[in-house]
């Protein structure tokens, strides 16, 4: 999804089981890490512009990832360094590849 910087998000846990956080290494330096408790909603204010990509921890190798961009990606190369496990790589590809191709 694309933001503004300052623009608030809530995360709904529309499921128990599930939760959101930042995954380290892609969000933009100097920019605050979140992490959501499990089957708990989460609101997270992206003060900073940037690439943000988060996971759900419990299934992030099954590709349940999602990215955030405030603004611009100005860190899309550091976050795309990042190595994923399982299914979250080839989710990362795509969501990557829909951002350079909108
Ligand atoms: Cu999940």
């Amino acid at each position: 999804m694309h933001i503004h910087t300052g623009d608030t998000v809530h995360f709904i846990a529309s499921d128990p089981g599930h939760n959101a956080q930042s995954i380290t290494g892609m969000i933009p330096d100097g920019a605050t890490a979140f992490a959501g408790k499990m089957g708990q909603d989460v609101t997270v204010t992206f003060s900073k512009p940037g690439l943000y990509g988060y996971k759900c921890l419990p299934h992030y190798f099954l590709g349940m990832v999602g990215l955030v961009v405030v603004d611009k990606p100005e860190n899309e190369e550091a976050a795309k360094a990042v190595s994923q496990p399982g299914a979250a790589k080839q989710r990362f590809e795509q969501l990557f590849k829909q951002l350079d191709h909108p």
